[in-house]
Parts: structure tokens; C-alpha cells; sequence
């Protein structure tokens, strides 16, 4: 039931100007119009306190009044009663009751004119009923359009009418309607009759359906309100708290009129139409056994995309970045984005070769970027289709990041130049939680791409799936409504209305720069894919189908019969686009090689040689001269702004921080400082997210200072550090890690002269993002020949904290890299660490010192090419007093290494060392501690391996060599079947040729990672120590 305060408090407030024109002085007061309750908007001159904003609360009060007359003050009670009774302006007004004489008589004056006026109490249930009603629509008028096709489906999954609404499921039907209106009107719902249809009533401002006319019929409300509502558009907006935007779509959708196009748009329609549906017929003649995932039930989409594009275009947009899944993406290749038709055929070629190195992926996944000039605004504009793996949704962050990155380039603060849209089934948009993880991200500071137009290729099935099966939700587009975005739903089959829905989705982008989306409800006309048999599930639904004219030949009639084309100049323009077709098919057969690397979705110009080589394949020192580190390190420990008070604790750590410039050394939070200070001022933008990094987890990193006497003050000393640095940006995530790493990867893709890195709160949360790390970062590359350099920070250690929060799980990055265990790589050649890199498809480091941590950060941007870097970052090292590095190791003409030797006294006396232990990260220094304990500094040596893949081989040949006497052993702080072991052995064991065993220390196997109980963990500690300096422990086994 509808509420009366609802109703009430909704109503646009009335202006007096709005109203005064209509408002007719001679009407005698006892006709049932809305125009009488609209007299109390007198002109503004005869009631003076009814201007500016006083006008509105008088408005709000007058809504009030409706609802309950008590709830006003008596002076308005009867002023409002005056009115309505029909008191000409400047006599409604009646001074609050004094115990002069005159203020009596005046209130019985007033008294009187209330009293002549017994209907008020109608007339006010009246207005109530029609703005109900109007209302009733504009909420849920959608329910009820005409959106499936097929004519047999709800697309809310609901075939009941609303009870609030007119609207009869069979609107066509005369004495349906008529029963609807009688339940709702004589004695029911409205309390309005059949009599009242032919009476007019006065429009509020919230609804736009007069046009030009203040007041109507309510027949012809009715009729308009269905009309706007009703039809084959279903708009749902009403739930957006902003009247502004509100006020908008409804001017949009309800204006009389609003939804008109010339002839020569309709023939482009057509033209696109005839392409979007010839394309696929195209292929399924070629390759009619090929899977292509076809369009057939929705080739309006392409037409839909393209009004979308051209009304961005008009508006200034020049670079539109895409995401979409298989559906119809062969299509929008070539005839949205328009791909070279032979590149798309060759792909249906089995017997050519692949030029490329890596995998290669299937042509529905690949991407694209092209730039090309708009013919319908004579603008350029650039069209990039981002690649996708199968997992449907994963791209909408990457699009987003992507998106937000060429922003940032091209200083497009608002959105103006640079748009993101993005394709979904509508299964996939309803079933994949990745969906809700971007939405979040749409309108945060550090994230927005001020609005993304989402389209929906909603064929009421997935897969094999029923939408009833597939979703609890009424619509596939609901999670949308949590960002406030419009969702137009449209019948697909209605080309016309798409384009509309489609212009205003554009329009509602450019000028809210908010997220949109548009629904198009269609079907499927084949199986999921060309090859699949939809009757085996779907028998009713694919008989309707069957039946069903394509959408083509049925908007071809229409605009035959209405005379805008004629037969043969539609069948001319069939009979062109198969020609392209034909005369492309002949070309592809031209081409030898299928080359990946045409279908790029990011260029990075100038990086590669014009061939796609790096220009070197060396790295040139990641050493800093000592003034720079000095500076950097001094605005590390500093407040660069006036009057700006930080916290007393943080004065305290920023002091640390002096003494520790002043000592020329750094601990792990300065080390990262002077990595991302030196390449600000190199020029390399830097840009750290994730959840809560902008004071780091662990309390290390104060990237941001918050002034503690200003709410909101805060300061970024990274961005104080040079007068022509490049932008540092460092932003505290939703707390997502899918999205956001998705996101960060998009971001890293748009150029390569900038270090993007991601931080996990922990490195365990690294598996809510397993799937951008499975699909996307480690083999993007080999799938889709495009680099990216993005680093994730995993806290990673076993400290202690239970299950969770210890291992970001290196087993797993480790199992996949790609270099082979099994055979030594030819160590001799030149750069061989470089070109090791190179071939790679990631790097997976575990620093044990700040200094290797910089190092390491600096190379990622110093190298000629660009691979993901995967670091574990230590939690209890961030204070260690031995996890310091010294500037001396930082200075010009120092690097990375990826492997540290032992340098203690076993190095002096190599062939004296009885044992070779090999660790990484922070258990090293457990070692040491232990080693130390037991005075065993001669006979056993500590090699680390700080760049765990691609493998040291050249390194740790020559580590194993030094100590010949010595025995092998790989010690690691995580379970047996965690951490690196499975990946070192086999590698270590293939340097040493296989000439000795390499021996294990460290924890039994294990499901958990770590145990949850302190006593426990210490004591496994000090087993594994204990074990890994008895240099009986394996003897047994020799
Ligand atoms: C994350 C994920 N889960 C499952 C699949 C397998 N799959 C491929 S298409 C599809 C149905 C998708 O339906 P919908 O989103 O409606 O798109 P449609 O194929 O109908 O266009 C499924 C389940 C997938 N590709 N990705």
C-alpha cells in the first residue's frame, strides 16, 4: 500500500509562477479540479513571504497539510484552506489570532471561507490520487513495459501488475483496462471513478508528460503515462536520492514527442542494423561448424554501441576503452571497432602457424585498439577492446583501471576525453561478484572514471540456465542500483527505442559522469554457441524463437511501409556489406601467419623497437647518488607544509627516520621511499593501492600525514620532493581484492613509465584476487603478447598469527612460473640475467634486506621491458634492527642481487664449511641468530636466494661450487608442502648437475599454513633450527 507521508513528502515543491498562469480567479470554488488546490500558489507579489526559498518550505508545509491539516500551524491550516477555497491573491493570508478586535474579525472571515468549501477534503484526496498515480508509474511503470521479444517472459521475473498501476498486462485490450481501473478507482485504491477520467487535473512538477500543457484529462495522464512507461522501454530510476538526476530522466522519457528520428537516422539504423545482422550471417556460412559465440537475437547491440560512441563523440569524448564477453565480440571487432575483416576471417583459418611466442588465445577473447575517424561527428577517436580470459566479468576492473590510467595521461580530471563502456550477459552481471567489487569502485576518488555506460546482453538464458534459476534478484541489473545508476531497460526488438535508451545513457554519462546502464532485453536465437542444442532445455522458448521475425527484416518492413527506404535500396545495402564481406574473405586467404600481436589492446608507443623489440637488453645501475637518497630521506622525516600538526606518535617515528638519514642507512619503509622518490623524479609516475597502504599495515609507511587539528587536512610529503617531479598517488582501497588488483592491472596496462603496485592487507587476501592473478597477470603475456608491469606487495611470514595472516602462498606463484626445472639454461651469454627476465612471465622475489627491496623496485622501471614483479614483503623485518641497509649498498653503481652470499667467516675457509644452507626472506635471520648461538659461523654458510624466479642458476652454481665439502640444504620456515621447496629443489638440483642431494629443514607437511596456537609455533621454530645445524641430521640417509 502506498503510504500518504510518502506520497506527500515526494511531491515537487510548486512554484507560484509555475502555477499562477492557470490559476483562474473566476472559477467558482466548488469545481473538482486540481487547478482550485493549486490557488494557494497566489502570485508572489500579493503574498509576499511565498518567494525564494520561503516558497519552497511553504510548498513543504502545504504537503504536510495535505496529508494531516493539524500538522501546520492554525494560520497556515487556514490559509491553505482559503486558498483551496478559492480566495483571490493577497486574501488567503490570515494573521496568527490576537485578542484585538480586528484579528478576530479577520478570523472569522476566514472562518467562513473554509466553511464554504465542503469539498476541500475531496479535492485534496483527489490531487493525492492523481500525483499517486503519476508517481505509481514513474516507480513502477517498468514493470509492466513490454520488454521480452519473445512476448513470453517477465523480464523481472514477475508477471503480476503492480497494484498501484492502471496498466493491464494486455494493454491492447479495451475491457481488461477497464476492469483494472474499476478495481483500482470505484471504492478502491485511488478513490477516483470512471466519471473522473474526463476531468482535468493540474500536472505536478515531477512528471514532464504535459509538455507544453499545465493541466490534463486523466484519461490522457493515463494514456501518457503509459506511454512513457509502458511501451518497450521499462526505466527504472526512482530509487536515485537525487531529485536533480531524477527530474532529468523523467523530462527524458515522459515529454510528449521526445522519442523522434529523422529518416536519415532511421537509414543508419538500418545500414548498421544490416551489418551487425549480415556479419554473423556471414560467418555462419563460411564456418558453419566453428563456435563464434554469434549475436543472432540481439544485433541491435552493434547499432546500440555506436549510438553510444557517437553521442560520446558529439560530447567531447575522443578515446573510448571497451569490455565485453563472448557474445557478439567478433561482431563489435569488426563493425564497431572496425578490425581489418581479413584479420578476423584468417582467425578461422586452422592451418596457419602463430607468429607470436606464447599460447595465443581464441579470437573471442582477443583484444584491440584503433583509431579512427567518428563519420558521424567528422571527430577522431580512439576504440580499445581489452582482452579478456574466459571468467566472465574479470575484465570490468582491468576496463575501469585502464580507463583511470589514460585519464590520468591525458589530465582528464572529469571524464571529458576518456569513457569506459562495458558489455555483460545478463547471467554474468547477476551471478559474478566481481560485478558489485567495480560498481564500488565507481565513484571513489582515487578509482572513478566519472561513469561507465554499461549494456546488458540480456537473452534470458545462460548457458543452459533459466533466469529464474540464475538469479534472486527481479532484474540481472540490479546490482546497479546500489551506485544509483538509471537502468533502461529496453525491448531489443525495437530498434528505435534502443537508440534512444542509448542516447540518453550517453547523455546521462556526460552530464552527471555517473555509471548507467542499459538493459537490452533480447534473445538468443542458436544454442550458447553455434554448436549447442537449446531445445534439449529450452523447448518452449526456442519454438517461440523459431517463429520469430529477425529483428532486420522486421525494422526493414517498418521503414519500407513508413517510406523512408524502398525494397531495392534496403536489398542494395544488404548486397554492399556482403560484398566487403566476400571481397575480405578472398584477402584472408592471402595471409600466411596469424600474428597475436595485431590485436593489441594497449600500444605502448616508443617503448619496443617498431618491430615490438625492447632497445637494450641490459639494466643499467639501480643505484641513486648519495644527495638524492639524502634528500629523499629528509622529506621522508619531515612535515613539508606550514601549520601542520602531526600526530605525537608519528613525530616520534619520523624522528627514527632522521637518525637513520643522519646513520646513512634505511630500514624497509625508507628503502621503499627512495625507491618511489627517485623514479618520481625520474618522471615515472608511481601509484600504491590496496587496502589501507596509505599508513601501511603495519604502521611502517605514513604516506599520509593527517593533520590532527583539521578535519580532512592531510598531506603527501612524497609529492613535496622535486618542483618538477612526476604525480605520486597513494590510495587506501575498498576493500576488495579482486576488484582492485583487477583494477591496478588495468592501470599498469596503460603505460609502461610508471611503477603500479598493489598491497595485500595480508598476502594471504592475494587468493580473493586468484583470478586476475591465474588469468591475467601470469599469462597475459603469452595470450595476448602485452606486457605489464605491475608488483604486488604480499606480506608474507610465519610469525606466529595463526592460519591466516602468515603465508601469501609463494608455492602457488612459484608452480607457475615458466622456466623449466629440469634443464640448466646456457649460462654463458651475454646479460644472462636480463634475458632470463625477459623470458620469463614473471618475477617472484623475497627480499631479505631494505636495500635489496629498493633495488628491486627501481629495476622494475629500469628494465628495457616490462614483466609482473611478485614480492613477498616481510611484517616483523619492518623493525628488525638487523633489516637495515646501508646508503654504501644504495649508491650509483649498485643493483639487485638476486642472490647474497654468505660473507662470514665460512666464505674465508670455504673448504672447511660442512653444510651450504640455502633460505630466502626473513628465516635467514633466524639462521643467523641460531648460528650465532651456536658458534657454528666456519661450518655452516647461508647463501640467500632473494629473486626466487626466474632461478639464479648462474649464482647458485657458483655458490655450491665455492664450498665443495659442504652438504646442500634448503631451509624454509613454511610447512613442506608450502613455500619454495617444491620449486627450488628440482632447480638447485639441476645447477649441481645432480651430483649431491639437496636436503629439507623446515616444517612437516601441513593443510593450514601455520599453526594457531604461539607455543606451538615456537616450537616448531626452534625443530627446524635445531635441525638445520646438527650436521648429523642426515646421515641416516646418505
Ligand atoms: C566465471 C565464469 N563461470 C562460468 C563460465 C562458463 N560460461 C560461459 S558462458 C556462460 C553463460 C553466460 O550467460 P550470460 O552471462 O547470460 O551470457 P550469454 O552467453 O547468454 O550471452 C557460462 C556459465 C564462465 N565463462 N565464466
Amino acid at each position: 500500500m502506498f503510504h500518504l507521508r510518502t506520497c506527500a513528502a515526494k511531491l515537487r515543491p510548486l512554484t507560484a509562477s509555475q502555477t499562477v498562469k492557470t490559476f483562474s480567479q473566476n472559477k467558482p470554488a466548488a469545481i473538482r479540479t486540481f487547478q482550485q488546490i493549486r490557488c494557494y500558489s497566489a502570485p508572489v507579489a500579493a503574498e509576499p513571504f511565498l518567494s525564494g526559498t520561503s516558497s519552497n518550505y511553504v510548498e513543504e508545509m502545504y504537503c504536510a497539510w495535505l496529508e494531516n491539516p493539524k500538522s501546520v500551524h492554525k494560520s497556515w491550516d487556514i490559509f491553505f484552506r482559503n486558498t483551496n477555497a478559492g480566495a483571490p491573491p493577497g486574501a488567503a493570508y490570515q494573521s496568527p489570532l490576537t485578542l484585538s478586535r480586528g484579528s478576530l474579525a479577520t478570523a472569522a472571515r476566514a472562518q467562513s471561507l473554509v466553511e464554504a468549501q465542503p469539498n476541500v477534503d475531496k479535492l485534496v484526496e483527489d490531487h493525492l490520487a492523481v500525483q499517486s498515480l503519476i508517481r505509481a508509474y514513474q516507480i513502477r511503470g517498468h514493470h509492466v513495459a513490454q520488454l521480452d521479444p519473445l512476448g513470453i517472459l517477465d523480464a523481472d521475473l514477475d508477471s503480476s501488475v503492480p497494484a498501484d498501476i492502471i496498466s493491464s498486462t494486455d494493454k491492447l485490450d479495451l475491457a481488461v483496462f477497464k476492469e483494472r481501473l474499476r478495481m483500482l478507482t470505484v471504492g478502491g485504491f485511488y478513490g477516483l471513478d470512471e466519471s473522473d477520467l474526463d476531468k482535468v487535473f493540474h500536472l505536478p512538477t515531477t512528471t514532464f508528460i504535459g509538455g507544453q500543457e499545465s493541466a490534463l484529462p486523466l484519461r490522457e495522464i493515463i494514456r501518457r503515462l503509459e506511454m512513457a512507461y509502458c511501451q518497450h522501454i521499462g526505466v527504472e530510476f526512482m530509487f536515485i536520492n537525487d531529485l536533480e538526476q531524477c527530474q532529468w530522466i523523467r523530462q527524458k522519457f515522459e515529454t510528449p514527442g521526445i522519442m523522434q528520428f529523422t529518416n536519415e537516422e532511421k537509414r543508419t539504423l538500418l545500414a548498421r542494423l544490416v551489418r551487425s545482422t549480415r556479419f554473423e550471417d556471414f560467418l555462419q556460412r563460411k564456418w558453419s561448424s566453428e563456435k563464434r559465440f554469434g549475436l543472432e537475437g540481439c544485433e541491435v547491440l552493434i547499432p546500440a554501441l555506436k549510438t553510444i560512441i557517437d553521442k560520446s563523440s558529439e560530447n567531447g569524448i575522443d578515446y573510448v576503452i571497451m569490455g565485453m564477453p563472448h557474445r557478439g565480440r567478433l561482431n563489435v571487432l569488426a563493425n564497431v571497432i572496425r578490425k581489418e575483416l581479413e584479420q578476423i576471417f584468417c582467425q578461422f583459418d586452422s592451418k596457419l602457424e602463430a607468429a607470436d611466442e606464447g599460447s595465443g588465445d581464441m579470437k573471442y577473447h582477443l583484444g584491440m585498439y584503433h583509431r579512427r575517424i567518428n563519420r558521424v561527428t567528422d571527430r577522431n577517436i580512439t576504440l580499445s577492446l581489452v582482452a579478456n580470459p574466459s571468467h566472465l566479468e574479470a575484465a570490468d576492473p582491468v576496463v575501469m583501471g585502464k580507463t583511470k590510467a589514460e585519464q590520468f595521461y591525458c589530465g582528464d580530471t572529469e571524464g571529458k576525453k576518456v569513457m569506459s563502456i562495458l558489455l555483460h550477459g545478463d547471467a554474468a552481471f547477476a551471478g559474478q561478484g566481481i560485478v558489485y567489487e567495480t560498481f564500488h569502485l565507481s565513484d571513489l576518488p582515487s578509482y572513478t572514471t566519472h561513469g561507465t555506460v554499461h549494456v546488458v546482453v540480456n537473452n534470458q538464458i545462460g548457458f543452459t540456465t533459466d533466469p529464474r534459476m540464475a538469479r534472486s534478484s527481479p532484474y540481472p541489473t540490479d546490482v546497479a542500483r546500489v551506485v544509483n545508476a538509471p537502468i533502461f531497460h529496453v525491448n531489443a526488438d525495437d530498434p528505435e527505442a534502443v537508440m534512444y535508451v542509448c542516447k540518453v545513457a550517453a547523455e546521462w554519462r556526460s552530464t552527471f559522469h555517473k555509471d548507467v546502464v542499459v538493459d537490452l532485453v533480447c534473445y538468443r536465437r542458436n544454442g550458447h554457441n553455434e554448436m549447442d542444442e537449446p531445445m534439449f532445455t529450452q523447448p518452449l522458448m526456442y519454438k517461440q524463437i523459431h517463429k520469430q521475425k529477425p529483428v532486420l527484416q522486421k525494422y526493414a518492413e517498418l521503414l519500407v511501409s513508413q517510406g523512408v527506404v524502398n525494397q531495392p535500396e534496403y536489398e542494395e545495402e544488404i548486397s554492399k556489406y556482403d560484398k566487403i564481406c566476400e571481397e575480405a574473405f578472398t584477402r584472408s586467404k592471402d595471409e600466411k601467419i596469424l600474428h597475436i600481436k595485431h590485436w593489441l589492446d594497449s600500444p605502448w608507443p616508443g617503448f619496443f623497437t617498431l618491430d615490438g623489440q625492447p632497445r637494450s637488453m641490459s639494466c643499467p645501475s639501480t643505484g641513486l647518488e648519495e644527495d638524492v637518497l639524502t634528500h629523499i630521506g629528509n622529506v621522508a622525516s619531515s612535515v613539508p607544509v606550514e601549520n601542520f600538526t602531526i600526530h605525537g606518535g608519528l613525530s616520534r617515528i619520523l624522528k627514527t627516520r632522521k637518525e637513520l638519514v643522519k646513520n646513512r642507512t634505511v630500514d624497509w619503509a625508507l628503502a621503499e621511499y627512495m625507491a618511489f622518490g627517485s623514479l618520481l623524479k625520474e618522471g615515472i609516475h608511481v601509484r600504491l593501492s590496496g587496502q589501507d597502504v596509505e599508513r601501511g599495515t603495519f604502521s611502517h609507511r605514513h604516506h599520509v600525514l593527517h593533520d590532527q587539528n583539521v578535519d580532512k587536512r592531510t598531506c603527501i610529503p612524497m609529492n613535496h620532493l622535486w618542483p618538477n617531479q612526476a604525480p605520486y598517488t597513494v590510495c587506501n582501497s575498498s576493500l576488495s581484492e579482486y576488484g582492485v588488483l583487477g583494477f591496478e592491472l588495468g592501470f599498469a596496462m596503460a603505460s609502461p613509465n610508471a611503477l603500479v603496485l598493489w598491497e595485500a592487507q595480508f598476502g594471504d587476501f592475494n587468493n580473493m584476487a586468484q583470478c586476475i592473478i591465474d588469468q591475467f597477470i601470469c599469462p597475459g603475456q603469452a595470450k595476448w603478447v602485452r606486457q605489464n608491469g605491475i608488483v604486488l606487495l604480499l606480506p608474507h611470514g610465519m610469525e606466529g598469527m595463526g592460519p591466516e595472516h602468515s603465508s601469501a602462498r609463494p608455492e602457488r606463484f612459484l608452480q607457475m612460473c615458466n622456466d623449466d626445472p629440469d634443464v640448466l639454461p646456457d649460462l654463458g651469454g651475454a646479460n644472462f640475467d636480463i634475458s632470463q627476465l625477459y623470458d620469463c612471465n614473471w618475477v617472484v622475489v623475497n627480499c631479505s634486506t631494505p636495500g635489496n627491496f629498493f633495488h628491486v623496485l627501481r629495476r622494475q622501471i629500469l628494465l628495457p621491458f616490462r614483466k609482473p614483479l611478485i614480492v613477498f614483503t616481510p611484517k616483523s623485518l619492518l623493525r628488525h634492527p638487523e633489516a637495515r641497509t646501508n646508503f654504501d649498498e644504495m649508491l650509483a653503481g649498485t643493483y639487485f642481487q638476486r642472490v647474497i652470499p654468505e660473507d662470514g667467516p665460512a666464505a674465508q675457509d670455504p673448504s672447511q664449511v660442512k653444510r651450504l644452507l640455502f633460505c630466502t626472506g626473513k628465516v635467514y635471520y633466524d639462521l643467523t641468530r641460531e648460528r650465532k648461538a651456536r658458534g657454528m659461523a666456519e661450518q655452516v654458510a647461508i647463501t640467500r636466494i632473494e629473486q626466487l624466479s626466474p632461478f639464479p642458476f648462474d649464482l647458485l652454481l657458483k655458490e655450491a661450487q665455492k664450498y665443495p665439502n659442504a652438504e646442500l640444504v634448503w631451509c624454509q620456515e613454511e610447512h613442506k608442502n608450502q613455500g619454495y621447496y617444491d620449486y627450488v629443489k628440482p632447480r638447485l638440483r639441476t645447477t649441481i648437475d645432480r651430483a649431491k642431494p639437496v636436503w629439507y629443514v623446515g616444517r612437516d607437511p601441513a593443510a593450514a599454513p601455520a599453526t594457531g596456537n604461539k607455543k606451538t609455533h615456537l616450537t616448531e621454530l626452534q625443530r627446524f633450527l635445531d635441525m638445520a645445524f646438527d650436521l648429523d641430521a642426515f646421515k641416516k640417509f646418505s
